[in-house]
């Protein structure tokens, strides 16, 4: 990942904002990106600024190691860098082009949900029991794919997995468009979840 130090700058989506339609529109993206993104940011640059000790940590490691931040500034950091990492990682996890699980993760995920239409199914139903704001996950814990969900901007990195696909199902993520309708969000974004990528955090995980 770029960036991964302070100072932190709103990188550029990999793909264009209308790049999504009609899964997920232009004005959305513009204000998700440009706007939520970069409010994470700004908050973050702000904290890391007033504590100077703190800038030499990359932002994965502020994530992994949360519980050893300074308690007064635990909270706000773990809202405001895991606003950075999960919302790249969300950007990041998507693309025009159509695509599947191969290889190492199109074999687990066989294993593990007994189809990817299986998966795909638990996967809804894990992102609409999301209460309020929050991300659906596929991850790998304790060496097996899972799909997990945590509210806010809570990261799987706090928790020892490592993060596969994110789905953001905060309402800005999707209003817009779908207005209260989070299946049909959770639907269209089947169509530009990046596999390819997502084929390759796994092959990577499996290598270590
Ligand atoms: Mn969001």
């Amino acid at each position: 990942m770029k960036n991964e130090y302070y100072l932190f700058i709103n990188l550029p989506l990999p793909y264009a904002y209308d790049a999504l339609e009609p899964f997920i529109d232009e004005k959305t993206m513009h204000l998700h990106h440009d706007r939520h993104l970069q409010t994470y940011i700004n908050n973050l640059n702000k904290i890391m600024t007033e504590n100077p000790s703190l800038q030499k940590i990359s932002l994965n490691d502020l994530l992994i190691n949360a519980n050893e931040l300074p308690k007064n500034l635990r909270t706000e950091i773990i809202n405001n860098a895991g606003g950075i990492y999960n919302h790249r990682f969300f950007f990041d996890g998507m693309s025009p082009h159509p695509s599947s699980p191969t290889g190492a993760l199109a074999e687990c995920i066989n294993e593990q949900f007994s189809s990817f239409e299986n998966f795909k199914n638990e996967f809804k139903q894990a992102a609409l029991s999301v209460f309020g704001s929050g991300y659906a996950w596929l991850v790998v814990n304790n060496g097996k794919p899972c799909i997990v969900t945590f509210p806010n901007q809570d990261c799987p990195l706090s928790y020892g997995m490592t993060p596969i696909i994110a789905l953001d199902v905060w309402e800005h993520a999707y209003y817009l468009k779908y207005y209260n309708m989070r299946a049909d969000y959770i639907d269209a974004w089947f169509n530009i979840c990046n596999w390819h990528r997502a084929s390759q955090i796994f092959a990577k995980y499996c290598e270590k």
